[in-house]
């Protein structure tokens, strides 16, 4: 890993120490945050992880009682991971403006560099250069502390379906793996594991889907009745995009819901050119070129057409 450790080591000089991942965290943050307090805690440190809240797909890992929302405004030494800027850590930026040395460990190209000292690379995950810190640390690497960095890995590279996968990433694994950790199980309960009500609503989804614009896109609704017949939560939703986005040859899926009468939420997901990203701003939304999202106030069958209208403007385009 081509990266500068250069002071890294002064962790250990600090007491008070807070480590951040990002808002609304995903796995890679969550995961490297754990695995990080867990190698400090191993070196004789008692620092705090902050996270407003942890979804609860991340609970199966050991540690995760080290997370709290409620922190000091007065920390020696901060340290942001998976932030590629100072906003991204927005809940607790006073914190960070407050405490006496600052840390930021990323992987991120985009990264500003916004903190004291700045730690950052290219990598698939925050957590593949956590694994490098802790040998920088002298720390050993154990089953809990492994099984958080590959939770990070995996989560940011897809299970190993993304670019960003490189012959290092799988070279961190292989030590992982050593540490006899329950990989099948955080597999399966990361990017397999439905409940029932899911299930049922990702058939619903899938009969109510109708392929539009010769083939191109796919559009699938559920109402708000649709989801109380079914008795599926508004968490139990994420991931149908992605699953009608696997249809071959589809260039733009979308699948919109009703978490509430009269108020639609819609995704978005695409393949290269189109940029559904400017087509969910104009709807007050926004998110990333081939997967963003909005939430709009009116009724399902308005939305659904103004949807339809811009996008059949971005497919003619
Ligand atoms: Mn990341």
């Amino acid at each position: 890993m081509n990266i500068d450790f250069t002071g890294i080591r002064d962790i250990l000089n600090y007491d008070k120490i807070l480590i951040s991942g990002h808002k609304n965290p995903d796995g890679d943050s969550v995961g490297s945050a754990l695995a990080l307090a867990l190698i400090l805690r191993k070196l004789g440190k008692s620092p705090d992880i902050y996270i407003k809240e942890l979804p609860e797909h991340y609970k199966m890992l050991n540690g995760t009682e080290m997370y709290t929302s409620t922190v000091d405004n007065n920390y020696d030494l901060f340290i942001a991971l998976d932030s590629g800027d100072k906003d991204r850590v927005e809940e607790v930026a006073k914190q960070f403006e407050n405490a006496k040395m600052t840390y930021n460990i990323d992987h991120h190209i985009s990264n500003t560099n916004f903190a004291m000292r700045n730690y950052v690379t290219e990598a698939s995950s925050t957590g593949e250069i956590i694994f490098h810190v802790a040998k920088e640390l002298g720390a050993k690497i154990d089953k809990d502390i492994a099984s958080a960095i590959f939770l990070a890995i995996i989560s940011d590279t897809g299970l190993y379906q993304y670019k960003n996968t490189t012959s290092e990433t799988y070279a961190v694994v292989t030590e992982l793996m050593k540490n006899d950790i329950d990989f099948d199980r955080l597999i399966r309960e990361l990017f397999f594991e439905r409940t029932y009500e899911q299930t049922k609503l990702l058939g619903r989804a899938l009969e109510n889907m109708e392929l539009l614009f010769d083939k191109r896109v796919a559009l699938s609704t559920i109402t708000f009745k649709e989801l109380k017949d079914i008795n599926a939560k508004t968490n139990e939703i994420n991931g149908i995009v992605n699953t009608i986005m696997q249809i071959k040859g589809l260039k733009i899926a979308i699948f919109m819901y009703e978490p509430a009468p009269n108020n639609v939420k819609v995704s978005f997901r695409s393949m290269e050119p189109y940029n559904v990203c400017e087509i969910a701003q104009k709807l007050d939304g926004g998110g990333h070129i081939l997967a963003a999202g909005a939430i709009t106030k009116g009724r399902m069958d308005e939305i659904k057409e103004m949807v339809l209208k811009l996008v059949s403007e971005a497919i003619n385009k």
